[in-house]
Order: C-alpha cells, then structure tokens, then sequence
C-alpha cells in the first residue's frame, strides 16, 4: 500500500486563497490592512528562514508585516521594551517573538508580556486557558494547521484513537487539548506520550492517527504503525547539508517505509511547516477584525 500525500503546501495555498478575499474586503470595505511584527532575537539559521517565510507570505496577502531583528545579546528589558511599544500601536494587530529565544532571556516573561489581543501565536497564558476551556480565542499555529490538515483531507478524528508523540508547549499539549475537545477535528480518545512513556510502539500500534512532534529523526518506523493509519509528521530535523548549502531536512517519521502501512501521511518538508505559517496569517486576519469591531 502506498499512502494518500497529504501536502501542507496545497492545503496552504486553499486557506491562503480564502485569507486573500477577507484582506481584500477588508481594505476596501473598511479600510484596514492588517498589521503583523515579527521579533527575531539573534541569528539562528532556522529561524530566520521561518521568520523571512512567515513575512514574504504576510505581504503576498496583503498585510503589513514588518520584522524586527534584534541582536543575540538584547537584554530581556529591551525586548519587552518593544513588545510594550508593539502593544500600544494601534497598526500593529498582531505580534510574534519568534521562539526559542537565547537562554539569557526568559520565555515566559516575555509571552505574558504580549497583549493577548496581538497574541496571534496562542502563547499568552490567557489564550492557552481559554484554549483549553474551549473559549474562542488565538489558536496556536502549528496544532491548529493540524486541524485544518486533517479536517480538509477527510481523515476521521471523532472516536479514532490518537496518539500525541511528545509534550512541548508549541505542539503536543496544545495538539492533545484540541483533539479531545467537541470539535471540528476533535472528539477522539488522546494518548500523550513522551521521554518516559514505556513501550512507546505499543502505544503508537493502536493509534488511528499518529501525531509525532518529537524532533527526532525517522524515529517513527513502519512495525510502530497499523496498518491504515494516518500520520501527521511535525518534526522539521536538520540531518546534513547538500553540497549546494541548503540543510537536508527529516522529520520524525521514517516517511519511505511508513507511507508503505499508512493510509495518508503528511511530507516534511511540505507538510506542517507551510501550515504553521499560514495559520499566522489567519489569526493575524482574525486579530485586525477584533480590533476593528468585525467580530
Ligand atoms: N513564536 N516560535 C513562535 N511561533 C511559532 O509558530 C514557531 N514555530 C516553531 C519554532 N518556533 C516558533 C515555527 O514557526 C516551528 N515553526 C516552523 C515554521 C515553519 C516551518 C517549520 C517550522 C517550515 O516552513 N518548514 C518548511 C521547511 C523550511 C526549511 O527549509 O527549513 C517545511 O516545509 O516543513
């Protein structure tokens, strides 16, 4: 059996097209083109292409989108500085501190920081409560690109046995809530594994869905999958570099012979990655209409 591709970057240009038609009502019907920034602190390779990717799709939809660099060594005081500064201007709608930052500065500091009416990536405590009471509020970018993924490609998720492959903040806490909750793309029984879980392949054997958010390489093989199961892949792992200096990318899934057992599986690059980005620009869309009164 050779599983059905679920491409993130379809799935992506779908909501993008979508996005484009409420930017363009926007603008002229109400006059507002929505306003994102994005904070980078220091130069990690990854994330300044993610940064320079979440930017490049922002201004192809229409939205003002700025990006701020800041240097490895900005002191905690100075980042919240401007976070303040991005919190009391009005053409900013939405902020994004692209994580991690350096050790010298503390995260949660800095995400309470944020106005959690700009908080478009769901990190502010607030969100994250209300996210988990079922609230409306900003869904966190890389689960709720999940959603969209397996909810646009018609895999089941209510009743289905889904097991959550780590337990970060960014993806497997806030992917494990939603699927449980009553929802388009919830109402399944969750299991979270993580470093300590035992028999981690019993475990990933019964699932229907696999969602694996460890950032170890190819760590999900062909004997862990039932056969028909649907994989989602949200390990972006840098393995090497080709001779033409771009980084050689895997994801947690070991994709060649677990596409073999699935019934659709997600590719990396391609898959989740685009989806994270697009679910920015979504929430940036919704976070300009809340400040505007739309809804
Ligand atoms: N604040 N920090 C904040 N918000 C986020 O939502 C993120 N995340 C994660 C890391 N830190 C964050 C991202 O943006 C992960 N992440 C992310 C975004 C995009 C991609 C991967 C991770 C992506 O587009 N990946 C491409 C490959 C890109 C490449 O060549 O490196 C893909 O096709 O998977």
């Amino acid at each position: 059996m050779t599983a059905k591709l679920i491409s993130g970057i379809e799935i992506a240009k779908e909501i993008r097209e979508e996005l484009t038609v409420e930017v363009t009502e926007l603008r002229e019907k109400h006059n507002i083109v929505p306003g994102l920034v994005t904070i980078l602190v220091g130069a990690d390779p990854a994330s300044q292409s993610y940064v320079a990717a979440k930017n490049k799709t922002a201004k192809a939809l229409g939205i003002n989108s700025e990006q701020m660099t800041l240097d490895v060594d900005t002191t905690e005081e100075d980042l919240l500085k401007l976070v303040e500064k991005c919190n009391a201007d009005p053409a900013v709608n939405g902020i994004l501190v692209q994580l991690p930052l350096p050790k010298h500065i503390n995260e949660a500091n800095v995400l309470i920081a944020i106005d959690p009416a700009k908080d478009v990536d769901g990190f502010h405590p607030i969100n994250v409560g209300k996210m988990v009471l079922g609230e409306q509020c900003f869904l966190p970018c890389t689960p709720h690109g999940i959603l969209e993924m397996l909810t646009r490609s018609g895999v089941e998720t209510s009743g289905a046995e889904v097991v959550v492959i780590g337990r970060s903040n960014i993806v497997g806490k806030p992917i494990a809530n939603l699927m449980l909750q009553k929802r388009d793309g919830g109402n399944a029984t969750i299991t979270l594994c993580h470093t300590r879980t035992k028999d981690m392949a019993a475990h990933c054997r019964r699932a229907d869905i696999i969602i694996a958010a460890v950032g170890v390489p190819k760590m999900v093989t062909a004997d862990m999958v039932k056969p028909g199961a649907a994989i989602i892949d949200v390990g972006v792992n840098r393995i090497g570099q080709a001779s033409n200096g771009k980084a050689i990318l895997a994801g947690d899934v070991d994709f060649d012979a677990v596409k073999e057992v699935a019934s659709c599986i997600t590719p990396v690059p391609g898959g989740v990655g685009p989806m994270t980005i697009t679910m920015l620009m979504k929430n940036t869309v919704q976070a300009a209409k809340m400040a505007a009164n739309l809804i």
